[in-house]
């Protein structure tokens, strides 16, 4: 029978741009959905995320880096650096997450899987973040060596992967010939050629998989209100809000911008109200 799958990658916090991803997929006849993980940070959207993706019956929760960097800054003897503009940067905004996530979600991003497999009319597919061995890194990007993506499949086994992370929707092969899949990002697109920048709209991809094999696959781009997720941001109080509507506009990231990243922290005085955050946590 054949069976349809959407790929639902790297919201990063962008409620509106899930939205109109989910508005657009229910138009198409998908059987399954996949999560790959990076739902929230550093966008505002908390909650509602998991509404989205539950009217959506989504089958697979996978975890991403950015997932982790939350319950990194929660859990107890915290690894942050306080004297690093960027970890202050990633704490206030996993703050910002905590207090407004409920329990039970939270508890949901903890038990996300690091990777899982499914076969699907007799195609072995992996599903993971970046590789299943480790949700960070830049071992995958697009532009990578062939033989890298070999770390997507366990064994010869498999014949398909299906990994999120880099922001760029992909199709290719590992040096073995194996089929590698990336459905973009919902949240958060960058590109590093300009022109192609231009086109801010969400990413995602569905699979059709028949008894002969992959019989199609659909890299969908889904148009949506930019102004309306950087107004909610702002509306909401979004901390680093400027910098949210950089990336929203225009692509732009400054997670590693030791400089503008310290201007602002001195500016709202984030370095204290982050300290009194990771000590307000329960820690034993
Ligand atoms: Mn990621």
């Amino acid at each position: 029978m054949k069976r349809r799958i959407a790929l639902l990658s790297d919201v990063h916090g962008n409620t509106t741009a899930l939205s109109a991803v989910v508005a657009d997929l229910k138009k198409r006849n998908v059987d399954d959905c996949w999560f790959l993980g990076d739902l929230v940070l550093p966008g505002p959207g908390n909650n509602e995320l998991f509404d989205l993706l539950n009217s959506i019956n989504t089958s697979i929760y996978i975890k991403g880096n950015w997932d982790d960097c939350l319950l990194e800054v929660i859990k107890q003897n915290a690894t942050i650096d306080l004297n690093d503009a960027s970890d202050i940067y990633i704490g206030i905004l996993a703050k910002y997450v905590y207090r407004h996530l409920s329990m039970i979600n939270t508890n949901k991003i903890k038990n996300f899987e690091t990777s899982t497999t499914r076969i699907i009319n007799n195609m072995k597919i992996n599903i993971s973040h970046n590789s299943p061995q480790k949700n960070y890194g830049s071992e995958l990007l697009p532009v990578a060596e062939t033989s890298n993506f070999d770390a997507l499949f366990d064994d010869s086994s498999y014949d398909i992967a299906v990994y999120g992370h880099v922001h760029h929707q992909l199709l290719r092969y590992s040096s073995k010939g194996q089929l590698v899949i990336n459905p973009g990002t919902i949240g958060e697109p960058f590109f590093t050629h300009s022109k192609l920048n231009d086109d801010r709209r969400a990413q995602y991809a569905i699979l059709e998989i028949d008894e002969m094999g992959l019989a199609d696959v659909d890299f969908r781009k889904v148009t949506y209100n930019l102004d309306q997720e950087v107004s909610l941001a702002t509306k909401v109080g979004l901390p680093y809000a400027e910098l949210y509507s950089a990336m929203i506009y225009a692509g732009r990231a400054y997670t590693h911008n030791q400089e503008i990243l310290s201007e602002i922290n001195q500016t709202h005085n984030y370095l204290d109200e982050l300290r009194s955050f990771l000590n307000s946590l329960p820690r034993e």
